[in-house]
């Protein structure tokens, strides 16, 4: 059985369902000037906002003046939390300034109180993709050590301000995925930083984290002295990284590959560096900052919890992809597909039990709560002539992952907090800016050529979880 009080809900983002880009006083973001993309088509940056291109962020769903509405939508779902974030660029417009924005600090007490008053708690993540672009222009975004002082006082603002109706909070959102620096997005919604156009893309990488792991640390410990109930964990993308095959080769390299997530997990939630760390700093063009007093930070302020995204799960193979006939679709030349599993439309690998192994792995690395603060599936879809969408398919999908994670908590004794579904209500896409990759219970009527009401609708799925969270997972 899960533990009474189970955070079942939902997840979004703040520059995935707002909209109002320029109401509230709000300063641009990083995430307005990405270009709407498509399924395999690249979205792309823009030095600032130009006229005729198309930015989805700009309208969202429009959820900056519908919450009232949804909100009540997810009440009716039985939701005990809904994830979301905070703009930041609605509290400092340009990052920088002496005093927050009153308008949007009001904006999230409306937010809060909404969902308070429906029985369901807040948890937040303080940046998810949305650093003021100001922020980017004035200082080159997280390659300064000034970030870190601007973004402990937002912490500080959003702690003060919400400790009230707020107990769990994330510092940044899959602080990890800047760890790809092929792909600018990635550096860019972390970071601020077009890794690309960096002498040294790794080092920048490298650089742009560890100001952010002080920040972080930083905060949480601000957070422990303005509210000791306060809860706040980190939050990393945890794709499983399978071997694939039996070869020690392939074993090992799937074992070095999880770096890609543990290098991040291990300084939030050990405090320190791991000591494979140096190693993955060879050849560096020059040594990275990090002063005495910054290894303090770290040590100072661990996470409480570790949260996470889980989607897919991924394979390495030590031959590279140049070296065997079947070419694939990844940036990473020792990445193929899994023979075993099936994928979405956008090449997601479906893999329920990879979800209990990283549930496990982490238990096992550091014994902290966790909370699966994102799961769920991309698929196409369109009302049907009862005005619903037939989901079966993201029943399925959410379905075989409850599984595991009882799986996880039940067999494997995983401390685990709340789990909360990605995209509730269809939000933007982030990686490819579509709304036409619908993630929700509820289906939102608006399309990628700019069409549709923008109406609520239930899908099917509506009702089968709402039975899910009243029976806190015993009925699937
Ligand atoms: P979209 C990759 C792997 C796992 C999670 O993504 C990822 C990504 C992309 O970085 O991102 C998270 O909308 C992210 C959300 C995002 C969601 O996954 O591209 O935290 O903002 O919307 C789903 O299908």
């Amino acid at each position: 059985m899960l533990q009474a009080g189970f955070l079942w809900g939902g997840a979004l983002a703040a520059h995935q369902v707002e909209g109002a880009y320029r109401e509230g006083g709000k300063g641009l973001s990083v995430a307005d000037v990405m270009t709407a993309g498509a399924n395999s088509v690249p979205r792309r940056i823009t030095d600032g906002v130009v006229k005729g291109e198309r930015y989805p962020n700009h309208n969202g769903i429009d959820f900056y003046h519908t919450f009232r509405d949804d909100v009540e939508l997810f009440a009716e779902m039985g939701f005990k939390c809904l994830r979301t974030s905070i703009a930041w660029a609605r509290i400092f417009p340009e990052g920088d300034e002496d005093k927050p924005n009153e308008e949007g600090l009001a904006f999230y007490d409306e937010l809060f109180d909404c969902l308070v008053a429906h029985g369901i708690e807040p948890v937040v993540t303080l940046s998810h993709f949305e650093m003021p672009l100001a922020l980017v222009e004035k200082y080159g975004g997280w390659e300064s050590r000034a970030l870190i002082d601007l973004f402990v006082r937002f912490a500080r603002i959003c702690f003060e301000r919400y400790h009230d109706r707020v107990r769990y909070w994330m510092t940044f959102n899959e602080i990890n995925n800047q760890y790809n620096t092929d792909n600018d997005i990635y550096g860019w919604t972390n970071s601020g930083v077009r890794f690309s156009r960096c002498a040294d893309p790794r080092r920048a990488m490298f650089q742009a984290s560890h100001y952010q792991f002080v920040a972080s640390e930083r905060a949480v410990a601000l957070a422990h002295q303005i509210d000791p109930r306060l809860k706040v964990g980190c939050m990393v993308a945890a794709d499983a990284i399978y071997p694939f095959s039996c070869h020690p080769d392939d074993v090992l390299l799937a074992a070095d590959a999880m770096h890609s997530t543990y290098y991040f997990t291990d300084v939030m939630c050990r405090g320190a560096y791991p000591h494979y760390a140096p190693r993955m700093w060879e050849g560096l063009s020059e040594p990275l900052d990090i002063t005495e007093g910054d290894r303090q930070d770290l040590a100072t302020g661990t996470v409480d919890y570790i949260g996470f995204s889980y989607y897919m799960s991924n394979v390495v193979n030590h031959v590279a992809a140049t070296d065997i006939s079947e070419s694939t679709a990844y940036s990473d030349p020792h990445m193929v597909d899994n023979p075993n599993l099936v994928a979405n439309a956008w090449g997601w690998q479906i893999d329920p039990k990879g979800l209990r192994y990283i549930l496990k792995a982490f238990d096992e690395r550091y014994c902290l709560p966790q909370f699966i603060v994102e799961n769920g599936i991309g698929i196409v879809e369109a009302l049907n002539e009862h005005d619903t969408v037939d989901d079966q398919e993201r029943i399925d999908f959410l379905r075989a992952h409850i599984e595991q994670l009882k799986a996880a908590v039940e067999i494997d004794g995983v401390d685990l907090i709340g789990y909360t579904v990605w995209g509730c209500i269809d939000p933007v896409s982030f990686t490819t800016g579509e709304y036409a990759k619908r993630y929700g219970f509820v289906y939102v009527d608006r399309n990628d050529d700019g069409t549709g009401t923008c109406r609520r609708f239930r899908k099917r799925s509506f009702n089968w979880y709402r039975h899910v969270i009243e029976t806190n997972g015993e009925e699937l």
